[in-house]
């Protein structure tokens, strides 16, 4: 396959190990562990993998394994470095013994429950080296939870011989890990599990785990075009540009994008929420923006939108659960109905409250609503361009205040969305740096025999060699939720904290960002040159280690 220049460069970037990892270790048990939450539930759930100790790795003289056979899944969505948390897991098997082998299961935990899987040797390995994307292996959203999955898995782990599997996910499939490192634990299935947190939305941390890998170089992208409309913007001076970014429900990449390239307007869920605010008190503080910037003189702005935003707006949260539940239960009756009135016969069939939102919607977000749904009958959120949504509102919203002679501005939109453009970028160094350390620290749980754990890395916004090596068991990550009517033990989300450093720096900048043009320009990622240009974390993570 022909490669780029950047390709063939990068193939040779020999990712920095924390200083620790780069000779023999030992590992040193830190104090017992308590889950997140709801303690006596989740022990009584894992008896065999609840209460673990921390784990930290030290130097030791020389360091000894028998041949170790792994197998290794990604599951769910891409994001930059998994390359390198796979090519750090058999870097480190196979200083440990070079007979070791590693398996990597086809297009995510589906592999591993249909026996589909290629061996990774050194030739496979080499080729993806420091490479975005999932693609030597492929990925997929199987949730891997039922006995029958663990056990048809466990089929091929013994045929392959594995002495353990490494789940890279997110937050729910590392739950999964854990629910399943704590059955083969329970049945003496002699197969270990080892988590490793990925997404590029950046709501897998907490104090041990200081980031999901991805989110470092996904951010950078997102943050790398965000400041050209910036510039296209501030010289063109007559569009404001909505841009949706990717992030599932948290608004972490939403808060770090505007960190990195100050904005005119963020909005962050997690804050409408806790304000309570309606979908009309987002527009009109969109709105209000634009009046102030146009009696500066100014027509033109930038507006960052969070995907997960309109499942954290209340009045909208309560429409979507009633209209699910309606259309649910008169699909047949919703169906006969002519196009041309669908939208007036579901207003005529809400509660009240409901059916006053519905109708103060766009014409194209109400259709979004009352057609695109999933196979469990519900709407599919993501899909719902609030971006458009927003932009249209604001666009109403000022034609009626311009009526009352309140508002003397032009206002015309763009409109963007930015994920997919992000999420197999070529890591970072930060991230290519934090991934292979990932991969090599779990295959030092493996050698010591760890169950149940996943790799822990900190201290990574200072040089990579005075990162901490360790391991941290998934149980502490946990709590009770309720899923699907049902409480389950999950690993607690990380919601961006309205009291955390990285929102109370963006809150304590907005309104001169709104008000003012302060427009920063963060180009692109910079895989070779000066440290504070190549391997500078996220603003999110320097913030919260104290570092800004
Ligand atoms: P993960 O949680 O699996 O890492 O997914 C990240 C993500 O990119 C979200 O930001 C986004 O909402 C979702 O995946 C999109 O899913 P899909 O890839 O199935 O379109």
């Amino acid at each position: 396959m022909k490669k780029s220049a950047l390709q063939l460069a990068r193939a040779s970037y020999q990712p920095k190990l924390p200083q620790v990892l780069r000779s023999a270790v030992k590992i040193e048990e830190g104090a017992l562990t308590q889950s997140a939450a709801d303690q006596e539930a989740i022990k009584e759930l894992f008896p065999n993998t609840y209460g673990m100790p921390m784990l930290k790795f030290v130097p030791a003289d020389k360091v000894e394994s028998k041949p170790l056979n792994v197998g290794v899944i990604l599951s769910g969505g891409q994001a930059p470095g998994g390359h390198n948390v796979i090519s750090g897991l058999f870097d480190g098997l196979k200083m440990l013994n070079p007979a070791s082998r590693l398996y990597g299961f086809l297009m995510g935990p589906d592999g591993l429950v249909k026996h589909n899987y290629r061996e990774l040797t050194a030739e496979v390995v080499d080729e993806y080296r420091n490479t975005g994307g999932f693609d030597m292996i492929g990925s997929g959203r199987t949730k891997l939870e039922t006995k029958e999955q663990f056990d048809k898995g466990l089929e091929i782990l013994k045929k392959l011989e594995i002495n353990a599997l490494v789940i890279i996910g997110g937050d729910d499939s590392n739950t999964n890990a854990c629910v399943l490192a704590e059955y083969y634990a329970s049945i003496n299935a002699g197969v270990q599990v080892i988590g490793c947190p990925k997404t590029i939305d950046g709501d897998l941390k907490n104090e041990m785990i200081e980031t999901s890998f991805g989110f470092d170089t996904a951010c950078k992208v997102y943050a790398e075009v965000v400041g050209n409309i910036e510039r296209d913007c501030d010289s063109a001076r007559k569009y404001y540009h909505f841009i949706k970014l990717m992030g599932r429900s948290a608004s972490h990449i939403a808060l770090e994008v505007a960190l990195q390239v100050q904005p005119n307007i963020c909005i962050i869920s997690e804050e409408v929420e806790a304000k309570k605010q309606s979908l009309d008190e987002v527009v009109t503080d969109i709105a209000n923006v634009v009046v102030k910037r146009a009696e500066n003189g100014c027509n033109y702005g930038i507006v960052l939108i969070p995907e997960g935003l309109i499942e954290f707006i209340p009045e909208i949260k309560s429409l979507i659960s009633e209209l699910n539940d309606f259309l649910a239960h008169n699909a047949a009756e919703f169906a006969a109905v002519e196009e041309a009135n669908q939208r007036q016969y579901i207003i005529d069939h809400l509660s009240e409250a409901n059916a006053k939102v519905y109708a103060s919607l766009p014409e194209g977000v109400a259709r979004q609503l009352s057609l695109d749904r999933d196979p469990h009958g519900n709407v599919q959120v993501s899909l719902i361009e609030t971006e458009k949504l927003l932009s249209e509102m604001v666009g109403n919203k000022l034609d009626e205040w311009k009526a009352a002679g309140k508002y003397n501005g032009k206002f015309a939109a763009q409109h963007h969305f930015f994920g997919y453009e992000g999420r197999c970028a070529a890591p970072s160094n930060y991230d290519a740096d934090y991934c292979y350390s990932l991969g090599y620290a779990a295959s030092l749980l493996i050698a010591a025999g760890k169950t149940g754990y996943m790799p822990s890395i900190r201290h990574t916004t200072r040089p990579a060699e005075e990162w901490l090596a360790g391991g941290i068991p998934v149980t502490m990550m946990m709590n009770m939720e309720r899923r699907h009517g049902q409480m389950k033990p999950v690993i607690k989300k990380a919601l961006v904290e309205l009291d955390g450093a990285p929102f109370k720096a963006f809150a304590a900048k907005r309104e001169a960002w709104a008000s003012e043009t302060e427009y920063v320009f963060p180009g692109p990622i910079q895989y070779y040159g000066p440290r504070e240009v190549c391997d500078q974390p996220t603003m999110t993570l320097r913030y919260e280690l104290g570092d800004l």
